[in-house]
């Protein structure tokens, strides 16, 4: 299957610039670029589409550049919502150092520039002329993103941003013969004004194609990318542990599973096929989520933290705590209350870690067998929690009934 038809069957294409980039893909290994704004020190799954469309391209022998704007992060791509809030130099320093770590660490691409490097060196006129010079106000107003703010309002800063993003690709044009530019569904204006300079300035005969990719829309209409909980999910471990972002795709609704296995797996057509086939003979065992949810953690934390992700989750859905390590307590429970021990009776812990609201209460769920430690019954009240009950040392899991639950810390 040709390469765009394929991106188009997982439904990772939603515009082109040009037919013939279809053809092209084919017969040439093409250099493109694809950005992201420094606007936070991780990339979340939001990104994680457009990136892994990047590899795919990679994988089948195209050259990608991956651009980190230092520069344009200081602008702002102009969002629907209003001007954005403006981030120092110092904040977008760190921001892209982060990123560019993280993108070299997850994706193992190598070619990752700053747009800071050449856009910190044009001065006013210079913009102004040679640039400036090939941009229609018109055109420019016209371009989704500005025409959506133009009631509400859009400052100069804003509204210059589509120069800016058009001069990167003319840059890397000439220094890395980026052909193409790949983005999100939102990028389309961004990236047809790139096409226009390059031709304005390097005359027809220079090719530049861009393709769009769909934005993510779940099935009941919320934001994509978001957990149960309502935080963002990100690429960062220290930000979504590889627990939590394996929770993320596990949860994902049968009516999505089949598009998501496509959009974020490197597996085949035909072997998502067979798996949605298996699927649906027992829809209830959530192997299509499984399969989505080991393979997308594998991709970007790893095979060892998905396999302590899978144990986690397995332990917690059954109850049986006592396999786990101190590390998994650490990943599964990390939202949860903490309670310090300290020769405190189990009755004071019970109520400090909210399970009981009184004396009485605490004393009668722990008469009734209702609290557990690490899933055993715990018996009196008055007992003492010690060390060596602990989870290598450090941890009791204390539970009461199916779902309360509270970490006692030594
Ligand atoms: O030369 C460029 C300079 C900056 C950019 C691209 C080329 C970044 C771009 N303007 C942007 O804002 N991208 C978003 C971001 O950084 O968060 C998102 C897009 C999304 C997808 C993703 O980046 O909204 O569609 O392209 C990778």
């Amino acid at each position: 299957m040709r390469l765009l038809d394929e991106l188009k069957e997982r439904n990772l294409l939603f515009d082109v610039t040009d037919p013939k980039i279809a053809d092209a893909l084919e017969s040439e290994k093409v250099s493109f670029y694809l950005g992201t704004d420094p606007t936070g020190d991780s990339l979340h799954v939001g990104h994680l589409v457009t990136f892994l469309v990047a590899k795919r391209l990679q994988n089948c022998g195209h050259k990608p550049v991956i651009l980190v704007g230092g520069a344009t992060g200081l602008i702002g791509d102009p969002k629907q919502q209003g001007e954005r809030k403006m981030l120092t130099l110092d904040v977008t320093n760190a921001n892209t150092l982060a990123l560019k770590k993280q993108i070299e660490e997850i994706f193992k691409f190598d070619t990752v520039v700053n747009n800071y490097d050449w856009i910190s060196k044009i001065n006013v006129i210079e913009f102004l002329r040679d640039y400036g010079k090939n941009f229609n106000v018109n055109t420019m107003i016209n371009k989704e993103t500005v025409k959506a703010r133009l009631d509400s309002g859009i400052s100069y800063t804003e509204f210059s941003y589509q120069i800016l993003q058009s001069l990167d690709w003319l840059h890397l044009y000439k220094e890395y013969n980026c052909k193409m530019q790949i983005g999100g569904q939102d990028q389309w204006g961004n990236m047809t004004a790139g096409t226009d300079l390059i031709r304005k300035k390097l005359g027809t005969e220079a090719e530049a194609f861009a393709f769009t990719i769909p934005l993510i829309v779940k099935s009941d209409g919320t934001k994509f990318g978001k957990s149960e909980g309502g935080q963002s999910v990100w690429l960062d471990k220290n930000k979504t542990n590889p627990y939590e972002f394996y929770q993320f795709w596990i949860n994902t609704p049968d009516n999505e599973v089949e598009m998501r296995l496509k959009q974020f797996t490197f597996l085949s057509l035909e072997e998502i096929k067979d798996i949605v086939a298996k699927w649906q003979e027992k829809p209830e065992e959530r192997l299509a989520q499984k399969i989505l949810a080991k393979e997308v953690t594998t991709f970007v934390h790893g095979i060892e933290a998905t396999n302590q992700a899978i144990h986690v989750s397995e332990a917690l859905f059954s109850g049986d705590l006592t396999s786990l390590s101190a590390a998994e307590i650490e990943m599964g429970f990390k939202d949860l209350k903490r309670v310090n021990a300290l020769d405190k009776p189990l009755i004071d812990i019970v109520i400090e870690a909210g399970l009981a609201s009184s004396k009485r209460e605490a004393r009668e769920f722990i008469t009734n067998g209702a609290i557990t430690l690490n899933g055993n019954k715990a018996a009196d009240f008055n007992q003492i929690l010690d060390k060596s009950m602990a989870i290598e040392e450090k941890f009791i899991v204390i539970r009461r009934g199916k779902k309360k639950y509270a970490l006692v810390v030594f």
